[in-house]
């Protein structure tokens, strides 16, 4: 075989350390990140740079990005496998971004459904970075020629923003970079808040029983999933107007790969309460051993070390290609 013909798909995908790690994070973006690492070749990032959109506390933005890290590898991410960095170590980004911003127009950034959303949440504070956020974005998947970028739903607008500018650039200077695609998980791709499900599940949700957090312990899991809101009626299925027994059918389809009719036999002669309790504890289940491996990672701070400069030093060298002919091309090439 020759080289190309070995060449794996580039996957990249990215969790901001802005707080904690929400079911709807592990469920829609990265319960696959490890599973894309065999027949890719994955590189994932803790976005901070993505994070001081919304006002950070310093020491706390710090404590996240390490614990961001550790709860990637707790999830399965094999360091030797895929390369794993900490987006701000890599100035890469911020250089492509500024030149991709001047190929990005003011009308795609306003359109973008996340802009809108988190301009009405943070009024007081809709800063440049918030609206260019969809850049840096685009610069992160561009710099590496990714193919594939597995994201919740909420994230398929910025990806196919990426494409659009992706696509100018190369009209204009012959290809330069790869056109990338979403992967959106078959279940899960937008989990809805356990409080209201109408709404996305969200880490900046003021109500902690809107949320399940990936660390949370397992009496606060159930108990979360115990009050989540049903609706009225009665009956385990799936319907329009029951969004809250549907989504926990999508989260316990999810967490188990079960499909829904296995889930609506299985849950036959149960009642919402009963349902709710049970779909507690397998998440429950399934979130203990990710948080039993995250506690061991998180005390060893020699390794996490060693795992983000490694995998920084691997990454800049990538990007450092894409960069170099986006300069050459621009004219900056001197
Ligand atoms: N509810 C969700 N269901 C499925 N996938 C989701 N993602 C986020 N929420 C859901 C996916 O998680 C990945 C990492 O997201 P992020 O770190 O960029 O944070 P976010 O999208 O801003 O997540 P939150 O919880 O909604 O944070 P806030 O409250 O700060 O806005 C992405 O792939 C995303 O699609």
């Amino acid at each position: 075989m020759d080289a190309q013909a070995e060449k794996k798909p580039v996957v990249l995908s990215g969790v901001q350390p802005s707080g904690f790690v929400t079911l709807g994070n592990y469920l829609g973006a990265f319960k696959n990140w490890k599973s894309l690492q065999d027949e890719n070749d994955c590189i994932y990032m803790i976005a901070n740079l993505h994070a001081i959109t919304v006002r950070q506390d310093p020491a706390a933005l710090k404590k996240n990005t390490l614990e961001g890290l550790a709860l990637v590898l707790a999830c399965g991410v094999d360091p030797e496998k895929s390369d794993i960095f900490i987006q701000s170590h890599n100035p890469h980004h911020a250089q492509l971004s500024w030149v991709l911003s001047c190929y990005a127009q003011f009308g795609e950034l306003s359109r973008m459904t996340q802009f809108k959303d988190k301009s009405a949440k943070y009024a007081d504070n809709i800063n440049g970075g918030l609206f260019t956020y969809p850049v840096l974005m685009a610069s992160d998947i561009l710099l590496y020629q990714t193919d594939f970028v597995p994201v919740g739903i909420d994230q398929k607008q910025h990806v196919e923003l990426a494409r659009t500018i992706a696509n100018r650039f190369n009209g204009i200077y012959s290809d330069v970079f790869t056109m990338p695609d979403c992967i959106l998980p078959k279940q899960g791709a937008k989990i809805m808040s356990l409080t209201d499900p109408s709404k996305k599940m969200s880490k900046s949700d003021p109500n902690p029983k809107s949320y399940v957090a990936v660390l949370d312990d397992r009496n606060t899991i159930i108990k979360k999933f115990k009050s989540a809101m049903t609706d009225s009626g009665s009956g385990i299925y799936r319907a329009e107007d029951k969004l809250g027994i549907s989504n926990l059918m999508t989260i316990y389809s999810a967490v188990t790969g079960k499909n829904d009719e296995e889930i609506v036999k299985e849950f036959q002669n149960f009642g919402y309460g009963d349902f709710k309790a049970a779909v507690g504890e397998t998440v429950a289940d399934t979130l203990a051993p990710i948080k039993a491996r995250f506690d061991e990672i998180i005390a060893d701070k020699a390794y996490l070390k060693e795992v983000y400069t490694k995998g920084n030093e691997r990454a800049m060298k990538r990007s450092a290609k894409t960069l170099s002919k986006v300069y050459k091309k621009v004219g900056f090439g001197i």
